[in-house]
């Protein structure tokens, strides 16, 4: 697809949304939201890779609302030069080092691409911009090791990896700019959310990907080769990706002076800090439910319809098919983390009673959908 550089855009006339991390899972969603559901010109950060990734955003390429650009959140000249050039309407940041995994091997770069690139984005913004409207992806994992459950807007910041203490930090940041400058920033607390567009390492796509190759095989007579996960206990609130874009607009146009509920369009700013912070809230997206890993594969298998028995425990464990014995998933304490994230469900109340935000797709359905993307991809490479 092809791809600007900053100082090549022409700012479009109307709204202007940019969003980062387009190539990634939200990033894509949320231009395909704001193009559904809005009049706005967005336009698309994606840093420079010397293989393109642009598989999420591919159905873009003809879409005159749309333009892509090279840009590095960790480069605080991207950040000015973007500000100086589309002075956007809203900066919806998607872009970050993702994978709570990964935070440990990349504490410094986790902190540098999360933490210390939010503190840049809201300068650039008080200085550049001061009435954008700026959105930052914030975590359930900021929660971590949980005080209680379900969690709420005023659950404690407990964070169990660099990366929840790197949202974290962020989110301290972005208030700071909030009650200091008077800037409409808001930072949700959004649980799990996956789908077809979710990258492969995470446990959701892992799974549907591995549940797509072993269906294949079994039918095929191939030998089956087990999936391997780490800590099958844990639990998480899960949603679909695509419906939670919802929310996070919501968040970016919560103005209870504003009788124009989700429309576009500058609002008049309040007049003092005091009021703005009045005005806007972070909150948390989620949909009450929990599931844990285990029950995840459980439905991701039965949607092929294969079943399985658990056997064992701690890394002994596996799970074998029932009639066939075949092993289909076994424990690899290598997916162990150094510290755990066990259980987050989120009391999803109040972006619904405030903003009227609410889940549309099942656990079902979204396992569902997953499984049978995988097994459309697999079809079409076998
Ligand atoms: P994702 O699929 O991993 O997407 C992350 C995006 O950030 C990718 O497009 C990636 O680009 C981009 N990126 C990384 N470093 C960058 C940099 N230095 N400059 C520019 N772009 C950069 O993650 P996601 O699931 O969409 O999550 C979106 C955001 O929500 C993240 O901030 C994440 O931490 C947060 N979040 C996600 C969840 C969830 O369950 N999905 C829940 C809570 C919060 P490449 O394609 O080049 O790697
Ligand atoms: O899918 P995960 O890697 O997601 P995790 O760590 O919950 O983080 C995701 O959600 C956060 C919101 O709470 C986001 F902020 C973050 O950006 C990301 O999108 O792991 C989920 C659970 C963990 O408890 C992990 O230990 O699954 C467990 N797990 C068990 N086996 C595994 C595996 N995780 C992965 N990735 N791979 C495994 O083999």
């Amino acid at each position: 697809m092809k791809i600007k550089n900053i100082q090549d855009i022409v700012r479009p006339e109307g709204t202007v949304v940019f969003v980062t991390g387009v190539t990634g899972q939200d990033g894509s969603h949320m231009v395909d939201y704001l193009l559904r559901e809005t009049s706005a010109n967005i336009i698309g950060g994606a840093r420079r890779l010397s293989v393109e990734n642009h598989v999420n955003i591919r159905h873009l390429e003809n879409e005159s609302r749309f333009q892509l650009v090279n840009f590095d959140l960790t480069d605080s000249h991207s950040i000015y030069k973007i500000m100086e050039v589309a002075k956007p309407d809203y900066f919806i940041n998607f872009a970050a080092q993702s994978f709570v995994a990964s935070s440990w091997d990349f504490a410094r770069q986790t902190w540098e691409a999360n933490s210390t690139s939010i503190l840049d984005c809201l300068e650039a913004i008080k200085r550049i911009k001061p009435d954008c409207r700026f959105y930052n992806a914030g975590s359930s994992e900021e929660f971590g090791n949980v005080a209680y459950s379900p969690q709420d807007e005023k659950h404690p910041s407990r964070p169990r990896s660099p990366y929840g203490a790197s949202k974290s930090a962020a989110r301290t940041l972005v208030k700071v700019y909030r009650e200091s400058y008077g800037l409409y920033a808001v930072q949700g607390w959004l649980f799990n959310h996956e789908g077809p567009r979710r990258g492969e390492e995470f446990v959701t796509r892992k799974i549907t990907k591995a549940v797509a190759r072993i269906f294949h095989d079994s039918v095929n007579g191939k030998p089956v080769i087990p999936l391997e996960l780490g800590n099958i206990d844990a639990k998480r609130d899960w949603s679909y990706a695509e419906d939670m874009m919802d929310g996070v607009w919501r968040m970016l146009n919560q103005e209870k002076y504003n009788s124009v509920g989700l429309g576009l369009g500058i609002y008049p700013r309040p007049t003092s800090t005091k009021q703005i912070s009045a005005y806007i809230q972070d909150y948390v997206v989620g949909t009450g439910e929990q599931h844990t890993i285990r029950e995840f594969v459980d439905e991701a298998f039965s949607y092929v319809n294969i079943h399985g028995d658990w056997i064992g425990t701690g890394t002994d464990e596996i799970c074998v098919s029932q009639g066939g014995g075949v092993v289909l998933v076994k424990i690899n304490p290598k997916f162990y983390r150094p510290a755990e994230v066990e259980s987050l469900i989120a009391d999803p109340r109040r972006i619904k009673e405030e903003l009227g935000y609410y889940k549309k797709t099942t656990f079902r359905q979204l396992v569902g959908k997953m499984v049978d993307n995988d097994l459309t991809l697999l079809n079409k490479v076998v």
